[in-house]
């Protein structure tokens, strides 16, 4: 029915179309054009998404305009993400409706609820095994919470980033139950084998994500009578993308999200998402069409929506999630820098910092609209696989060996308190898990020093992240100083997943404490604020201005130049560092003022405390 709303939403749907369609055509054409049907399946798709065009609120229509108006909005210097698990921030997500005025003290403008959809039944990998995603996990809440938790958002000026899990559904979602009752058309949405001929080739070269607790990446299932594709746990089943009716569907399903307010998806394991013999099915160029098409549709349909990169790999492929070529910037809005948060843990553990700078000066600039998510922890493992290139070019594997041992909890000399993830002993590289304050000497801290070092540490990282470039994301607890998770739940659940190491609930005598200096929680949420307001202040820190590492003699200070004005320095080490600026490289006759301690500063003398850090402004 044409009512005045609809066509004017259709006029604007049309010119969106006309930036969009060559790309997202051209796309969809390599992918899926050889298919029988293409044309009309095309067709059906365009009318699908104008009509989920046309039910977008006339709220979400005021926020694309703006956005569209301001496509930099995400980029500037007060932006800030928090993350977290629904449950473990505010039980439901009415509790976290009522945690926003928390988060607007804290400065937060992003906030990232890990997966709160229809999760498996049993296990599901902490909701990551979505059972739907048109229904909200039933003890979390309902689809009327999540948009009125949204409207509420919006009104305090923060976005919320929602997961969408690409490479898998649950094996209880009704696309695998429909497989697994003999419907053809959903059988086709997974990879099945009838025997192991494939698999065993495909094992050849690909490489294992949880080897202890889910090896190997197939999974017999009776029901199918086949071999299924289960990367991660054997309940999530990988989407087959080369059927043009698994990415309608997962289009669709981002863009009804997206009609509940939905800012930002969280694309999870998106270089899994195509397979091609011979490879270890990460990165491959389908994979990178996929996301280009999935981008275009969201620009088309809700163009204040951002795409978010979950790519847990290393430098040279990382990059390209942002789009190459003729899809330079028209790819992923925003990627995790996780080679950059593993080398910091890599730079505390060796008191080094050339496995960090090797990371920083091998990243290529990102397109103009291009931004990291900076960070520092997360729910997941600080994957060590993502630094192996730059070991390996610089010392070697060992190096990585022994930042893994120093994670592990089993090396006595070691300030860190955490536990090694899926590796067979603890020299082995695979993952380390902690909270960020066990990880820093907290627990370990025999000492007023020793505990006043943890916390430094603890600083000097979220400074790295603040600094950077990028968005930075905290991670819920971190900010308060919240340890290990050491509950007798969470130890059951470790001994399936060690992850849940660093999932705990929010700490509300913490939170109490916050404002309280005489309290370590408060100690370091003052001045973490601190930090995040006048990182507000300054320009430099927007997240397309340039970054320039300046290179220097002392190997556990990290230098570097953000914009025209500003400099980080960290000292990655527990001795003191004397440092010259003018042996930075930087310009002799500049002045140079302090922010964080609001003091001026000798250009020829400074002296840098174990583990701390100064944020330099030009002022002359
Ligand atoms: C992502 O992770 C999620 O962050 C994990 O929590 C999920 O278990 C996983 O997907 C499956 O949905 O490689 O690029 O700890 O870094 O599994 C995707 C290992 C991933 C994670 C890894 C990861």
């Amino acid at each position: 029915m044409s009512t005045p709303q609809t066509d004017n939403a259709d006029r604007q749907f049309d010119r969106r179309l006309s930036e969009q369609n060559s790309l997202l055509q051209h796309r969809l054409r390599q992918l899926y054009g050889h298919t029988p049907g293409f044309e009309p399946w095309y067709a059906q798709l365009l009318d699908q998404l104008r009509q989920l065009h046309r039910e977008r609120s006339t709220a979400l229509q005021a926020l694309d305009a703006a956005r569209e108006a301001d496509p930099g909005w995400f980029q500037h210097q007060t932006m800030l993400g928090y993350c977290s698990y629904v449950d473990r921030f505010g039980g439901d997500l009415q509790g976290v409706r009522s945690r926003i005025d928390y988060l607007r003290e804290l400065g937060v403008r992003y906030l990232h609820l890990l997966p709160f959809l229809r999760a498996r039944a049993g296990d599901s990998d902490g909701g990551f095994a979505v059972a739907s995603f048109d229904e909200i996990e039933p003890r979390l809440g309902s689809m009327e919470d999540l948009e009125a938790l949204t409207a509420d958002l919006r009104a305090a000026g923060i976005s919320l980033c929602s997961d969408l899990v690409l490479n898998h559904v649950a094996d209880d979602h009704p696309w695998a139950r429909a497989a697994a009752a003999g419907d053809a058309h959903h059988r086709a949405f997974f990879h099945c084998f009838a025997d192991r001929t494939e698999p065993d080739a495909y094992e050849q070269t690909l490489v294992q994500i949880f080897p202890r607790t889910a090896p190997g990446n197939f999974t017999y299932v009776e029901a199918l009578n086949a071999w299924v594709w289960t990367t991660f746990f054997p309940y999530q089943w990988d989407l087959n993308y080369a059927n043009p009716a698994v990415f309608a569907e997962i289009a669709q399903a981002m863009l009804r999200l997206a009609n509940r307010g939905v800012d930002v998806f969280r694309l999870d394991s998106a270089p899994y998402i195509w397979k091609r013999p011979g490879t270890d099915c990460r990165n491959q160029p389908e994979a990178h069409w996929v996301l280009q098409a999935l981008r275009a549709v969201a620009k088309l349909v809700a163009p204040g929506v951002l795409l978010k990169a979950e790519a847990i790999v290393p430098t040279p492929e990382l990059a390209p999630y942002f789009g190459t070529g003729d899809a330079h910037g028209r790819e992923c809005d925003l990627a995790y820098h996780s080679s950059a948060m593993a080398a910091c843990w890599a730079a505390v553990a060796e008191q080094r910092t050339d496995l960090l700078q090797s990371v920083i000066a091998s990243m290529p600039p990102l397109p103009a609209r291009g931004s990291w998510i900076t960070y520092i922890r997360c729910h997941d493992d600080i994957g060590w696989n993502v630094l192996r290139p730059d070991a390996e070019a610089n010392g070697g594997l060992q190096r990585l060996s022994k930042v893994a041992r120093f994670y592990s909890g089993v090396d006595a000399d070691s300030f860190a308190e955490g536990t090694s993830f899926q590796a067979d002993d603890a020299d082995g590289i695979h993952g380390s898990n902690g909270m960020s304050a066990s990880l820093l000497g907290r627990n370990r801290a025999r000492s007023t020093l020793e505990r006043e070092q943890a916390e430094r540490r603890l600083h000097l990282l979220h400074g790295v992240a603040l600094t950077l470039g990028g968005l930075p994301l905290l991670y819920m607890g971190d900010e308060l100083g919240m340890t290990n998770d050491d509950s007798d739940d969470s130890r059951a659940a470790q001994k399936i997943d060690g992850r849940w190491l660093q999932r705990p609930p929010l700490d509300l005598t913490r939170l109490q404490q916050r404002h309280d200096p005489d309290t370590e929680a408060g100690r370091l949420y003052q001045r973490l604020r601190n930090m995040i307001q006048l990182r507000g202040h300054l320009a430099s820190l927007s997240a397309d201005a340039p970054l320039t590492l300046l290179p220097s003699a002392q190997p556990a200070l990290l230098a570097y130049q953000r914009g025209g004005d500003f400099v980080m320095l960290a000292n990655f080490s527990s001795e003191a560092l004397q440092i010259d600026l003018s042996s930075l490289g930087l310009d002799a006759g500049a002045t140079w003022h302090d922010r964080l301690a609001n003091a001026s500063v000798s250009t020829t003398s400074l002296t840098l405390d174990a583990w701390s850090q100064r944020w330099l402004q030009r002022i002359g």
